[in-house]
């Protein structure tokens, strides 16, 4: 078996998605928001990489059971229900409901490793639970991959320390080898910012960006290091939770 991680999402080769179990990670926001809005009782989360495409998708759907969440460069989009507040996918407003979401980055590469064997979604506050989850995929045959969200093509900071967390957590596994480098990188860049994670991810880029747009307080809740055991999971184009 292997574990690797994919530091954007160029990085993951569709063609080797078969018998590939993979983790999307965008801390900062969308896998966070996923989490919790399965936490707080969605039904499920479909992620959609088009905001015309999420639209016709909702208006398709019971307008009572769904909710149409999404953002651009960090934006509420016109017309959506909800932006990519992770604070705002509270019970009173997805439980019971599809939320149908897209965003910049994250739904995106949602969408692109939407041929893996298993996929599911990680974040800073589902870390442990999403460790398991890769850790059950090693030990039924399967190679592993973190595929970090980044920020348009680029590498995110806080992308790259939440895959170094997972690999950091699967070290010890016996099918956890061999690393390739970008799970080498991620590891020593967690492992030389673990004392203080949250600081960490204060100086990461998307963090100005967020602030910038007064959306400073969502940082520190994405930050929420293994404070919900949901494991969102990818079945039928759309995400569930798991619980591990
Ligand atoms: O890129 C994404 O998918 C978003 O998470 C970006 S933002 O945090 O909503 O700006």
């Amino acid at each position: 078996m292997s574990l690797s991680v994919a530091l954007h999402p160029g990085g993951l080769d569709p063609e080797s998605l078969d018998g590939r179990a993979v983790v999307v990670v965008d801390v900062l926001r969308a896998s966070t928001t996923i989490v919790t809005a399965l936490a707080n009782g969605a039904r499920a989360v479909i992620p959609v990489a088009d905001e015309g495409e999420a639209g016709r998708l909702a208006a398709t759907l019971d307008r009572e059971a769904t909710v149409l969440g999404g953002e651009r460069g960090g934006r509420q989009l016109a017309g959506f229900a909800l932006g990519n507040s992770p604070s705002a996918y509270t019970p009173d407003a997805v439980a019971g409901r599809t939320v149908v979401l897209t965003t910049t980055n994250g739904t995106a590469a949602l969408v692109r490793a939407s041929g893996a064997a298993r996929l599911a979604v990680g974040a800073l506050v589902n870390a442990a639970a999403a460790a398991v989850w890769l850790g059950r995929a090693l030990d039924d045959g399967l190679d592993a991959t973190v595929v970090c969200a980044g920020w348009q093509g680029r590498v995110a900071l806080e992308d790259a320390l939440c895959a170094g967390l997972l690999v950091d957590r699967l070290v010890g596994h016996d099918r956890a080898e061999p690393l390739d480098d970008g799970a080498r990188i991620a590891l020593g860049l967690y492992r030389g910012a673990r004392d203080d994670l949250a600081r960490a991810l204060f100086g990461a880029d998307h963090t100005r960006r967020l602030v910038a747009l007064g959306a400073g307080d969502d940082v520190a809740a994405c930050a929420r290091l293994d404070t919900l055991d949901v494991v969102p999971v990818y079945r039928d184009r759309q995400l569930v939770a798991g619980q591990v």
